[in-house]
């Protein structure tokens, strides 16, 4: 069974939930939050302890009530009493419990007194303001009540780590200059560097005023709420403010928490997180005889560590580990042992192999391209236009390939005291996995980055087949984001990964890590399988315009989730190690 402990934090959750709004017994329903949080914070799988009651009864936090419970779930899937207080309530009721800022209280109320079964009557009831004659309820609420539930309904989706970087550093510069403000930084899953981000989380450490202690908070939040781009204030008070920023094709929740100096590195590796790396550290720290929260680590109540991470660190005997490591993956260990890897860093990128030109789908002369990635302090920029399968995209004939190359070759010549200017395709693996130029063809090239853009819903076999036999042209330097995947968008390609990276390895060539923010194809989980086999990765932008080299950051950021560092990707060997490494992948 995975993850027993989250289905099981939910069922009490929704008991507790549920018993409330049927005006239940309040210690029950306190019992069932608590054992809710517990079950959340819980180190391991209660899974793996099985569904014997006197072992489940020994966690500390869970009484025998509980404990029976959980073995009842762990046997049989389920637990009885939760069914049947679900029994008690119309159908429909308990999807409301979804929508923010919709509690128990009131959902027995809309129940009770307007006759409110599921959220089909609720969203009718909104047309008119009637329900605000229900005692607390008012026109201002129903129209915030109005806004969660369209929001509930549009947002489902994560957007992604392009989207919410560059608003987040935004948000925190605006932060910075509020008067009295010491540190912003924005924390959670964006300074993890994930893929895609639930929510945008910022900390804030404001000097207090001694004598008016809650004002110097209430600054701040008063200040983040009349930001421009805040649509929706969810949650404001002095220490946690919550606000909606609605665009128009998404729309993003920002938690903004403000602490004091003092408790600002606690208090941003704690809502850093992982949730599953805090639980570890948590423990680790039990284990010393020390306890840790989000103000600080403390010993006999005392606090030892708090001003920043690295104090909070070292104090647990760790070496500082990098946001984007804390997934609770072996990294604590590691740390412990002082052997964490030296990640790879935006500046150790040296080269871009995969890039267009208007002789493509670019937008940008083959010159303008080279320039910029010189001015980027590049020392090498490969052209890899589309092939000929590539309508769309303008993908060069044969003839035109080699006139192309003709066109860079004279450009290398010209720039050749300013940067590497090579000449390659982005040649399409076709269905069946030959590529889309003869051989002949690809060897007048100096790289090949070749890549599955059409039959993308094919079956796993036949994608691995697909992929493998293209990895096996003796002329492919690159495969080029590897499963075609487009985050929130498409899937992709799901081939056995596993395949696809044994026959990279053999072949001595490198996958892709695509830093398009759409794209971050590798992701971090194949990444690090690619780099465990000992294969080689490029984080390329795949630019096609001016600020396109902009998207390298969200490609970093995926390979140091992966743990990379500069000796697995080849963009960041020096020159010359660099185009040994390219005539080693092809034939003498
Ligand atoms: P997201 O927003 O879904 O992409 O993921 P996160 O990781 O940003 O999660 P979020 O926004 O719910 O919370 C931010 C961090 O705060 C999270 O990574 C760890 C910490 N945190 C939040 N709730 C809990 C909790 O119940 N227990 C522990 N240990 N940590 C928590
Ligand atoms: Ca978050
Ligand atoms: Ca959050
Ligand atoms: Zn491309």
């Amino acid at each position: 069974m995975p993850n027993a402990n989250k289905q099981l934090a939910a069922l009490f959750e929704q008991m507790a939930a549920v018993l409330e709004i049927l005006s239940g017994d309040r210690f029950r329903i306190n019992a069932f939050q608590r054992a809710a949080r517990v079950i959340d914070d819980l180190p391991d799988d209660l899974a793996s302890i099985g569904p014997d009651v006197k072992e489940i009864a020994k966690i500390e936090g869970i009484g025998k009530g509980t404990a029976q419970r959980i073995a009842q779930f762990l046997d049989t899937g389920k637990i009885k009493e939760h069914a049947d207080l679900l029994a008690k309530l119309p159908k429909g009721l308990p999807a409301l419990l979804d929508i923010s800022g919709l509690g128990p209280k009131t959902i027995a109320l809309l129940w009770k007194q307007a006759g409110i079964e599921s959220l089909d009557d609720l969203k009718a009831k909104l047309r008119t303001d009637e329900l605000a004659q229900l005692p607390g309820l008012g026109t201002k609420k129903l129209e915030n009540l109005r806004k969660s539930i369209k929001f509930a309904q549009t947002s489902g989706q994560r957007v992604r780590l392009g989207q919410a970087l560059p608003l987040a550093l935004w948000l925190v510069d605006q932060l910075r200059q509020i008067q009295g403000v010491k540190h912003a930084a924005y924390a959670g899953s964006l300074r993890r560097g994930k893929e895609t981000i639930g929510d945008i989380d910022l900390i804030v450490a404001m000097q207090p005023n001694p004598k008016h202690p809650d004002k110097a908070a209430q600054a701040v939040s008063d200040a983040f709420v009349k930001l421009e781009p805040v649509t929706d204030v969810l949650v404001k008070g002095p220490t946690k403010t919550s606000v909606r920023i609605a665009g128009d094709k998404h729309a993003i929740q920002v938690d903004l928490r403000v602490v004091t100096p003092d408790s600002f590195g606690a208090a941003l590796l704690y809502f850093t997180g992982s949730k599953e790396h805090n639980v570890a550290l948590r423990q680790l720290a039990i284990d010393q005889g020390a306890r840790l929260n989000e103000y600080s680590l403390q010993k006999n109540d005392r606090p030892i560590a708090s001003r920043t991470e690295q104090d909070v660190y070292k104090k647990l005997g760790l070496t500082y580990i990098p946001p984007t490591l804390r997934e609770d993956r072996g990294e604590i260990t590691l740390a412990q042992k002082d052997q964490l890897p030296t990640l790879i860093e935006l500046p150790d990128i040296k080269a871009e192999l995969h890039a267009h030109t208007d002789a493509s789908d670019g937008r940008w002369s083959i010159r303008d391209l080279a320039l910029t990635a010189a001015e980027r302090g590049f020392h090498t920029i490969a052209v890899t236009d589309h092939s000929r399968s590539q309508a769309i995209a303008n993908g060069l004939s044969n003839n035109r390939l080699e006139q192309h190359v003709q066109a860079i070759r004279s450009v290398a010549d010209e720039l050749k005291q300013t940067i590497t200017v090579l000449a390659g395709s982005e040649v399409d693996i076709l269905a069946d996995g030959s590529l889309d130029y003869p051989n002949a063809l690809l060897k007048e090239l100096d790289l090949v980055v070749a890549s599955p853009h059409s039959g993308l819903s094919q079956e796993p076999a036949k994608a691995t087949k697909r992929l493998v036999k293209a990895i096996h042209n003796p002329y492919v330097t690159i495969v080029g984001h590897p499963t075609g995947r487009l985050i929130n968008r498409r899937q992709g390609m799901s081939p056995d990964m596993k395949q696809v990276i044994a026959a990279a390895a053999e072949r001595g060539i490198a996958l892709e890590i695509n830093a398009n923010n759409w794209r971050l194809d590798l992701n971090d989980v194949n990444a690090r399988a690619a780099i465990d086999a000992g294969v080689m990765l490029a984080i390329d932008t795949d630019a096609h315009g001016p600020g396109d080299f902009d998207q390298l950051i969200y490609g970093i950021l995926t390979a140091q989730r992966a743990g990379a560092t500069k000796d697995n990707v080849v963009n960041a060997m020096p020159r010359t190690a660099l185009v040994k490494w390219l005539k080693a992948t092809r034939p003498a």
